[in-house]
C-alpha cells in the first residue's frame, strides 16, 4: 500500500465493486490518490433536465415569496435565499410537501438518481444527506468562497466523520463561469491539522501556500457531469475576473449508512 493509500481510509475510496468497468477504475486511481475527481455524465440529460427544471421552479418560488408578509417561507429558507441564493435541501423538502408536493417528488426523483449512480461508483452503503445539501447561485465574485474544507465549513465534522461532496454545476464551468479550485490530495494532511477557532473556518492563501502546497486543480465541466470530492479536501470556488456572470451548482452531501 502507498503511504498515499494508507491515509484515506480504504474501507471509503477504496470500497469499489469487483468488477468494474474503465471508466470506475479511472474514476478509484484519480480519488485515491487525489482525494478528488470527476465523472462525466453522472446524471443522465433526462435526470438532469429534471434537476435543472426544480432547481428554476424553485428558485421561482423563492423569489415570489421572499417578502411575503406574514412570511410564507420558512425562516431558514427565506434567510439563505436572501443572505447567499442558496436553497437548503432539508428545509426545502418540509416546505414543499406543504406547498408543491410535485415538485418535492421531482427533486427526490433526483436524488434517487443520484444516489443510485453514486452506490455504483462507491458500494451501496452510502445515502444523501438532506441535511448537508444545498443549491447555490453565483451572481457576483462577492460570495466566491475562498480556501475551505467541508469537513469545518459546513459544520460535518459535527455529525459525521466522514462524507463526499458531489458537485454538480447547472452550467458549464471552468471558462467563463466559475468551477471549483481544488488542492490534489490536500485531504492528507487537512485531516490531521486542527479546525480554526472561531465561526470563520477559511484559510488565507499564503497559509495554503506554506502549510499544504500541492498541484491546484480546476476542472472544466459541463451539466451532468459531477466533481466528487471528500470533506477534508481544500477547495475555493474558481478566481474570475468578471464579476457579471451567474452560476448555479448543486452540493449533494453524501454520508455512509454503516
Ligand atoms: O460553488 C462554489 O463556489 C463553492 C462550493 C463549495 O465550497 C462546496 O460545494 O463545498
Ligand atoms: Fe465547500
Amino acid at each position: 500500500m502507498s503511504p498515499a493509500q494508507a491515509l484515506i481510509p480504504s474501507a471509503i475510496w477504496g470500497a469499489m465493486p469487483e468488477i468494474c468497468t474503465a471508466e470506475q477504475a479511472d474514476f478509484r486511481t484519480a480519488s485515491q490518490r487525489d482525494g478528488t475527481a470527476k465523472v462525466t455524465a453522472f446524471l443522465s440529460p433526462d435526470e438532469l433536465g429534471e434537476l435543472r427544471s426544480a432547481v428554476d421552479a424553485t428558485y421561482d418560488l423563492l423569489r415570489q415569496h421572499a417578502d411575503d408578509d406574514p412570511p410564507t417561507l420558512t425562516g431558514y429558507l427565506a434567510d439563505h435565499y436572501k443572505r447567499w441564493d442558496g436553497i437548503w435541501i432539508k428545509e426545502l423538502r418540509g416546505y414543499l410537501e406543504r406547498v408543491r408536493p410535485d415538485l418535492l417528488a421531482q427533486f427526490d426523483r433526483v436524488i434517487a438518481a443520484a444516489e443510485r449512480r453514486f452506490r455504483e461508483l462507491f458500494d451501496q452503503n452510502w445515502r444523501l444527506e438532506p441535511n448537508f445539501t444545498f443549491v447555490r447561485r453565483h451572481r457576483s465574485t462577492r460570495k466566491y468562497l475562498p480556501w475551505h474544507i467541508d469537513a469545518d465549513a459546513a459544520g460535518i465534522i459535527n455529525a459525521t466523520d466522514y462524507c463526499i461532496n458531489t458537485w454538480l454545476p447547472l452550467d458549464p464551468v471552468g471558462d467563463v463561469l466559475p468551477s471549483l479550485e481544488l488542492i490534489l490530495g490536500s485531504n492528507k494532511a487537512m485531516r490531521n491539522i486542527p479546525s480554526v477557532e472561531g465561526s470563520e473556518k477559511s484559510r488565507p492563501d499564503d497559509w495554503v501556500k506554506s502549510n499544504i502546497g500541492g498541484e491546484s486543480w480546476i476542472p472544466h465541466a459541463v451539466p451532468g457531469d459531477a466533481i466528487l470530492f471528500d470533506h477534508w479536501t481544500l477547495h475555493r470556488t474558481q478566481r474570475m475576473l468578471r464579476d457579471d456572470v451567474m452560476r448555479t451548482s448543486c452540493e449533494f452531501r453524501f454520508v455512509r449508512t454503516s
